[in-house]
């Protein structure tokens, strides 16, 4: 029996790592945390029955502690380090949303736990401190569906052998729109992703491609490889997840529905896999596969990566900024545009500096936040 703990329970992933599990009789809900969503978090008290609970804030603890006695509930951060490291953990899935999500991750390492990690800001923001805490192979490992694509691709393969990761991205709403018409792009526009149905802060990254630039960043991560080795291609219809090419030219891709509980089943079993009733692709009807290059005029956010992977401890500021930014779009604020410009801004305002314990980490980070809601002041609308 796997022990499973999942970190953001009520969110698109963390919902769905649910729905992965419900039938499995090989693994065991052990905690589960929620920040607001109580209606979501009791039925799924109500189904998994887990024996710990963490929750946001603590009406909502005294709420669920006399409602349901035979569970132990934490809340707010305390709440997240405690169940990110319980002994009896086999694994902590990291469904969080943005940079919040670091320090239990942090934590978990620490504590020798597995971690599938779906939140990739914590990577971008926090990769280098994540590295000093993890010390196995596969201790930290991929959700994400184009990592799980490139390590099920890398399986069995000589590092010497590997000449290029080709990332493939949707290309999101506006891959085809035209530039001069990209600064009239609305809230609802941007929120319309073609394939994935995903929170609002990846969708938005996903229309900006910063998303795609936060891949790159976590693919050197996981995957010790140079932006130099990595190409992102648009694939619109999301059914290649990623590809390798090695020294003879053979590529090996792996293809699936776009459907996130596959690359989460994947995670989650390695290095089993376990049977589930997924969609599978359909080849009696007529499929196409499209490819096209990536336009970086329409998407200058992709330049970020290689900043990024030449020092590293930029990686915060870009993160924060654009956390920043995507909030503040989605309030109306700024046009869609100004995302890059205002991730730029705060890059060119910040000197990066190395940052050698987490709680720094959380502090540049507030302090990236106050200076990119100062910058943002010129563009809001
Ligand atoms: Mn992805």
């Amino acid at each position: 029996m796997k022990n499973i703990v999942i970190l953001g329970s009520t969110g698109t992933i963390g919902t769905q790592t649910l729905d992965v599990i419900k039938n499995d009789t090989t693994k065991k809900v052990l905690g589960l945390s929620a920040n607001k969503n109580i209606e979501l978090l009791e039925k799924q008290i109500t189904q998994f029955l887990p024996k710990y609970v963490s929750i946001g804030d603590e009406n909502s603890y005294w709420y669920l502690k006399s409602k349901y006695p035979d569970i132990t509930f934490f809340y707010g951060e305390e709440g997240l380090k405690n169940l990110s490291t319980l002994s009896e953990a086999d694994l902590i899935v990291s469904a969080l949303v943005g940079f919040s999500g670091f320090i239990p991750v942090y934590n978990a390492l620490k504590m020798g736990k597995q971690v599938a990690i779906a939140n990739k800001e914590s990577i971008v923001a926090g990769g280098e401190l994540l590295k000093t805490v993890t010390t196995r192979e596969n201790q930290l490992i991929p959700i994400d569906s184009e990592h799980v694509a490139i390590w099920q691709a890398l399986n069995g393969s000589k590092r010497e052998e590997l000449s290029k990761i080709i990332i493939t991205a949707s290309g999101g709403p506006f891959f085809k729109t035209e530039i001069s018409e990209l600064k009239n792009i609305k809230v609802e526009d941007a929120l319309k992703h073609p394939n994935w149905k995903m929170g609002n802060k990846i969708t938005i990254d996903s229309s900006t491609m910063m998303n795609k630039t936060f891949e790159i960043i976590e693919a050197f991560h996981f995957f010790n490889i140079s932006p130099n080795e990595i190409e992102v291609v648009i694939h619109p219809e999301s059914i290649v997840h990623s590809m390798v090419q090695y020294c003879d030219s053979s590529i090996i891709a792996q293809l699936g529905v776009p459907d996130m509980k596959i690359p989460i089943s994947y995670s989650i079993n390695y290095p089993d896999r376990f049977s589930y009733p997924f969609k599978t692709l359909d080849f009696s009807q007529f499929l196409t596969l499209e490819f096209y290059p990536l336009d970086k005029k329409r998407f200058p956010s992709i330049n970020f990566a290689n900043e990024v992977f030449k020092n590293r401890d930029l990686g915060v500021i870009i993160n924060g900024a654009n956390e920043i930014a995507v909030d503040t779009f989605l309030k109306r604020e700024i046009s869609w545009v100004d995302i890059y410009s205002i991730i730029s801004d705060t890059a060119e305002k910040i000197t990066p500096s190395k940052i050698k314990e987490p709680e720094e980490l959380l502090i540049r980070d507030h302090e990236i936040k106050k200076i990119t809601k100062e910058l943002i002041k010129k563009y809001t609308i």
